[in-house]
C-alpha cells in the first residue's frame, strides 16, 4: 500500500512511523507513506495557506489554488480522500475498499477547512472518522492509515489477516481474559478453562450477540445471523421500552368530515387489529376513549366475546391481545386509568397528519426511558384541536415532508408503534 498525506503538519505522523507494526512495515516495504505540505506551493513571502472566508464568519479558510497545486504534485495519487466532518462515516467495509484501492491520498484540512471548490474540482471522497469536529484532518488520516494497512497483506507480521473474517464479523468482539485464572476475587469464565472448543465457540458468539445487543443494537442489521444467533437474541433478556408505553384511541372530541369536532362510533377492525400489534409490540394497554353510551356496551360485548366467551377458546391469541384494552368515556378518564396503573401521570403524545408538530418521534423513546407514556391517536378525520394543544407534545406527521397525509388510523398507529418502539435491526 501506498499513501500519500497532504497536510500542513507532516511532522504530526512522526510517533506512529516509528512505533511497532508500522514501523516494521514501512521497513520492509509493505506499506510507503510520503508526505505533501501545502505550504511547499505558496507563492507569496510569507508562504500563506489561508485566507478569510467568504461571506464572513469565524476562522480561516484554505485557499484552492494552494491545495490545488499541492495535489497536482502527487504523482498517480490513486484513490483521494478528504477526512472531514461531513464525509461517509469510516467503517470497516469502507476500510477493506480503501485497502484494496492500494494507492492512496489522504487531505488534511486545517482551520475551518479547504475551499469547497478543491473537493468539486478533485472528485475528493469525503470521509469521516465520526461525529465529533477535530481541529484539523489529520488525527482522522491516522485512523484512516491504521485501518487500511492492517488490512495490507503481510502487515500483521503472520499469516493472521487484519480480520478474523468467519467470526466475529460485523459483531461487537465478545470478552477477552489471560492469566492469572483469578485476580482481586474475579475468577475467569469457567467455559474459557475447560478446553472444551465448541463450547467456547458458542459461549464467544453469544457474548459478541449480548454486547452487541446491548450497545451497538444497529450493528445486528448487517452482521449476518443466522437462526441460532436469532435463537440465541431472543433468549437474552432485555428491557423491553413497550411495558410504559399506553395507546389510546380517541373517537371524542375528533374532527368530523364538516372539520367540526365531535364523536364517532367504534370500528371493530381498529380495536381488533390495535390490540394485536399492541400485544406484539408489548405495550402495557390500549384505551379505547368513547363517550356513547351505546357504543360503550357494543366495545364491551366485543370484548366480553373474545376475552371470555366463544371467540376466546376458539382464538386465544386474539384473547391475548385484546386483554390489554380498556375503555374510557373521557380522555380525562383514560389519563387517569393509566395514573393510577402507573403511579405516575404519563407523559402525553399527541399524532396528527396535519401541521409541523412540534416532538420527533426518538423523543418519545426518551420520554419512555424515564416514565409512561400515552400515545393519542385520532378516529375520524384525526384528534381535535384542543387535544393536541392539551398534550405534552404533538408528534411529527408520518409523512411530514409529503403532501398525501391520509392514513387509516390503524395504519398510522403500526408505522408509529414501530417508529418508537422498533429495533432497527
Ligand atoms: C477539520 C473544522 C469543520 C469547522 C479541517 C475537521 C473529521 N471526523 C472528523 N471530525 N473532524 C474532522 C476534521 C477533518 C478536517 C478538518 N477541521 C476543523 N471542521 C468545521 C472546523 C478543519
Amino acid at each position: 500500500m501506498h499513501v500519500t498525506i497532504v497536510t500542513l503538519f507532516p511532522e504530526y505522523f512522526d510517533s506512529v512511523m516509528s512505533t511497532a507494526l508500522m514501523a516494521k512495515a514501512l521497513e520492509r516495504g509493505v506499506v510507503r507513506v510520503d508526505f505533501v505540505d501545502p505550504r511547499d506551493f505558496a507563492e507569496d513571502r510569507h508562504r500563506t495557506v489561508d485566507d478569510k472566508p467568504y461571506g464572513g464568519g469565524p476562522g480561516m479558510v484554505m485557499r484552492p489554488d494552494v491545495v490545488g497545486r499541492a495535489l497536482e504534485s502527487v504523482e498517480s495519487p490513486g484513490l483521494m480522500v478528504q477526512l472531514t466532518p461531513r464525509g461517509r462515516p469510516l467503517d470497516q467495509s469502507l476500510a477493506r475498499d480503501l485497502a484494496a484501492a492500494g494507492r492512496l491520498t489522504l487531505v488534511c484540512g486545517r482551520y475551518e477547512g479547504i475551499d469547497a471548490r478543491v473537493e468539486a474540482a478533485w472528485d475528493l471522497l469525503n470521509v469521516s472518522v465520526g461525529d465529533f469536529v477535530l481541529s484539523g484532518g489529520e488525527a482522522a488520516a491516522l485512523c484512516l492509515l491504521e485501518a487500511t494497512a492492517r488490512l495490507t497483506p503481510g502487515f500483521m507480521g503472520h499469516e493472521d489477516s487484519g480480520e478474523e473474517e468467519s467470526f466475529s464479523a460485523g459483531l461487537l468482539e465478545y470478552p477477552q481474559y489471560t492469566r492469572p485464572e483469578e485476580w482481586n476475587g474475579r475468577r475467569v469464565p469457567r467455559v474459557l478453562t475447560s478446553g472444551d472448543h465448541g463450547r467456547i465457540q458458542a459461549w464467544r458468539r453469544e457474548e459478541s450477540l449480548r454486547q452487541t445487543l446491548a450497545r451497538r443494537p444497529d450493528l445486528l442489521q448487517g452482521a449476518g445471523l443466522d437462526r441460532g444467533d436469532v435463537e440465541a437474541l431472543r433468549r437474552i433478556a432485555r428491557h423491553r421500552l413497550g411495558r410504559g408505553l399506553w395507546l389510546c384511541l380517541v373517537h371524542w372530541p375528533v374532527l368530523l368530515k364538516d372539520g367540526r369536532p365531535g364523536a364517532v362510533s367504534l370500528t371493530n377492525l381498529d380495536i381488533h387489529d390495535m390490540s394485536r400489534v399492541s400485544r406484539s409490540y408489548g405495550l402495557a394497554g390500549v384505551v379505547v376513549v368513547q363517550p356513547l353510551a351505546d357504543q360503550r356496551e357494543l366495545l364491551d360485548s366485543l370484548l366480553a366475546h373474545w376475552r371470555e366467551g366463544a371467540g376466546a377458546r376458539a382464538n386465544p391469541d386474539r384473547a391475548e391481545a385484546l386483554s390489554l384494552v380498556r375503555g374510557a368515556s373521557t380522555l380525562e378518564e383514560a389519563v387517569a386509568y393509566v395514573t393510577e396503573q402507573t403511579g405516575v401521570r404519563p407523559g402525553i403524545a399527541a399524532t396528527t397528519a396535519r401541521g409541523a408538530g412540534d416532538t420527533a418521534w426518538v423523543e418519545v423513546r426518551q420520554w419512555l426511558e424515564r416514565g409512561p407514556v400515552l400515545l393519542l391517536a385520532g378516529t375520524g378525520h384525526g384528534l381535535a384541536p384542543e387535544v393536541l394543544d392539551a398534550a405534552d407534545g404533538v408528534l411529527r406527521p408520518l409523512r411530514y415532508m409529503d403532501g398525501y397525509n391520509h392514513m387509516p388510523v390503524r395504519s398510522a398507529v403500526a408505522i408509529a408503534l414501530d417508529r418508537i418502539l422498533g429495533d432497527a435491526y
